[in-house]
């Protein structure tokens, strides 16, 4: 081992190779606090060449490595094991934007970049990354791509496989694939890049991406509901559908529980709608050209769901100012949620038409096995997907709570939502965390067509030991 260290080292260079891992909790550790990992070294390569020679020299001597892009995760997929013998790549310093290609409307970077950052560098340009998240100062490129991260505008531009059109891959034997034509267009046998979106790094670690761009719609319109329940958002987004097409960018729910956690607990949150009975919906349009023509059609949409009761009232934003705040009341539901003593999280999709008897029944039966607990419903109602987060009661102690519970409660969430066709993990993938789930409740012939993928990749089972299978 030793001897490996002092290769990998002069492969990445002294100020790529963190040794000293008592600086290091935040890579090794993953940001829920659900695990604490131990790795034998940190290592942060800035080119595709040195990352494939230190993953090769990692395979060859045996030693499992582990990618990290920002540690966003939610499953625990960028932690190392306790064993403290493998090695933690963080692709931190593989963080340059490359090229941005306007005529065809795409960008490629390496896989460290943050989403923010990419964000920024194709805005610069007047076009659009539509991929977005609550964590995208910190989460990167490669972590989205293997996560395929979904976000808060899926509804109109996918999740982030409907993004990638190429992708650099550095194998575990240390060969790089690379798909980088970025071809609208390509039907030359198996898409391989599908393989690696997803795949959480247990196949390969991501190098470069290829994305698609939008132009930057020119005109946006955010507005604020209070509804009265989940059925409701469920009717008022057909309407919307129906009435203005595909310029719905967003339409994320959150439940009156949810909301009352942000106001409580995060400074400056208040509901711009003077109520604390409702539900809400944080609606999101953008197109091209008139504005005002866009506003009249959406108001008219807006008054036909007062008068038909499925709206209680409507606030349209009218700075960017008070758009950002609507925004924040959303993004600070998992703050928030921590703050009050943390969730048992997570994560269904459901086909939409069953999306509200699901979030029913999966009340009452939460309520009546698990008496008192809280519940913080929210999420991507436009994807069919809800955070059915569970909150330990009040006056209980949290973390003793949540330790002795989470399972039983998460199996429950879990195969309701199986029986109901639905999945148990939308877009946070499996890591560590789901891994027993998906092996309990996953279909048998799908897991072993993935265990023989992973075997012919990975034959030796040394990327991202331990994770997804
Ligand atoms: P990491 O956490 O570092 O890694 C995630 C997985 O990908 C691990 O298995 C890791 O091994 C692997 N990986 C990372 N980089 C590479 C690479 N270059 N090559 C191969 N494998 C790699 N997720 C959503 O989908 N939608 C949301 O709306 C959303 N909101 C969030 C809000 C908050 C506040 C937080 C904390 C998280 C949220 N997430 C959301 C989860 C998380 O941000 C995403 O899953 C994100 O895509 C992870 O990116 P990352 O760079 O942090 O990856
Ligand atoms: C979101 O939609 C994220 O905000 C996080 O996917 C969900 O914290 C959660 O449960
Ligand atoms: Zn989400």
């Amino acid at each position: 081992m030793r001897e490996t260290l002092k290769q990998l080292r002069s492969i990445v260079g002294n100020d790529g190779f963190i040794t000293d891992l008592s600086t290091a909790e935040t890579l090794l550790n993953d940001q829920r606090g659900l695990y604490v990992g131990h790795a034998a070294a940190i290592v942060q390569p800035r080119t595709t060449a040195e990352l494939a020679k230190a993953v090769r020299l990692c395979v060859d001597a045996g030693i499992g490595v582990v990618p990290q892009g920002g540690n966003t995760g939610y499953c625990g997929g960028a932690t190392p094991d306790e064993s403290g013998t493998e090695v933690l790549f963080n692709l931190s310093r593989m963080a340059r934007v490359i090229e941005i290609d306007k005529d065809g409307f795409s960008m490629t970077a390496q896989a460290g970049v943050t989403l923010a950052a990419a964000q920024q560098a194709a805005a610069k340009h007047q076009l659009l990354l539509p991929l977005s998240m609550g964590s995208e100062a910190s989460c990167q490129l490669g972590g989205n791509v293997s996560t395929n991260a979904g976000g808060l505008a899926v509804l109109r531009y996918g999740t982030t496989r409907e993004l990638v059109i190429g992708l650099e891959v550095v194998l575990p034997d240390g060969r790089v694939w690379s798909d980088m034509k970025g071809l609208r267009k390509d039907n030359t046998g198996y898409d391989l890049k599908q393989l690696f979106i997803g795949a959480e790094g247990s196949l390969g670690i991501i190098s470069t991406v290829q994305l698609r761009l939008y132009p930057m719609p020119n005109s946006r319109i955010t507005a604020w509901l209070s509804i009265s329940n989940l059925a409701a958002a469920v009717t008022i987004l057909g309407l919307l559908r129906k009435e203005l097409g595909d310029c719905i960018t967003s339409f994320e729910y959150i439940s009156r529980e949810a909301l009352a956690m942000v106001v409580r607990s995060i400074p400056g949150c208040r509901n711009p709608i003077d109520t604390t009975e409702d539900h809400h919906a944080l609606v999101e349009l953008s197109a091209f050209g008139d504005d005002a023509a866009l506003n009249v059609e959406f108001e008219q949409v807006l008054m036909g769901g007062i008068e038909q009761g499925v709206i209680g009232d409507a606030v349209i934003a009218q700075t960017e100012e008070q758009r950002l705040a609507f925004w924040k009341l959303r993004e600070m539901i998992p703050s928030a949620e921590k703050q009050l003593g943390g969730s048992v999280k997570h994560d269904v999709s459901i086909p939409i038409s069953e999306l509200c008897s699901y979030t029913e029944d999966a009340s009452i039966a939460m309520k009546a096995s698990f008496p008192n607990c809280g519940l913080s419903i929210y999420g991507h109602v436009g994807d069919g997907n809800l955070h059915f987060n569970v909150l330990p009661p009040e006056h209980e102690e949290s973390d003793v709570y949540l330790r002795g519970n989470s399972v039983a409660i998460s199996d429950l969430i879990h195969s309701m939502a199986t029986g109901r066709n639905g999945s148990f993990s939308a877009e946070h993938g499996i890591g560590k965390l789901k891994r027993d789930t998906l092996e309990k409740l996953g279909d048998p012939v799908g897991l072993e067509l993935m265990r023989q993928i992973k075997a012919t990749i990975d034959p030796r089972g040394l990327m991202n030991p331990g994770k997804v299978l």
